[in-house]
């Protein structure tokens, strides 16, 4: 009994050990909810804040994504683009629901994550790791990508972020 209940835990120790070391790169699983093509974008220098984007995917019941966190910002805060009057306004939302055998899309003017207080420019090429919390499947770390700027462009009088 005791021997076998060893043998559990340390099979248990030796497979969490294993998932937690594959770092699969845009993509992570906790519990029924998967992350899928996470992605942020490079800034410039000066540049204090950025957006966090993914697809989660959720194969049980009804979940919230409720915080984020990451080592390269001072905070990272849950957004959502939403219409002011004729103005496109974002704002801070408590938490993302995650529907019951559903999904969310986190994308440029919808919901997205906003990396606040950046500490150094986030560089194309990089990964950023991302610890995200849900009310119900608990925490997981994604690490996403950083793509070149560009695409989608700014609201700059010159059209956004300049070729470099
Ligand atoms: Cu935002």
């Amino acid at each position: 009994m005791k021997s076998n209940t060893l043998l559990k835990a340390l099979l248990v120790s030796v497979v969490g050990f294993g998932l937690g070391g594959l770092a699969q790169a845009q993509n992570a699983k906790v519990g029924s909810v998967q992350i899928e093509n996470a992605y942020t974008r490079a800034t410039v220098p000066g540049q204090m804040a950025a957006g966090g984007f993914m697809k989660i995917e959720n194969k049980g019941a009804a979940d919230q994504l409720i915080s984020a966190s990451s080592p390269v910002a001072g905070e990272v805060q849950l957004h959502e683009m939403a219409m002011d009057g004729n103005v496109m306004k974002m704002r801070q939302v408590k938490d993302i629901a995650v529907p019951a055998g559903g999904s969310v899309e986190l994308k440029p003017g919808g919901l997205h994550l906003m990396f606040m207080n950046i500490k150094a420019p986030l560089a194309a090429g990089e990964t950023v790791p991302v610890k995200l919390k849900f009310a119900k499947a608990g925490e997981v770390e994604v690490k996403m990508p950083v793509n070149a700027m560009g695409g989608h462009g700014g609201q700059g009088p010159h059209g956004g972020a300049a070729k470099y």
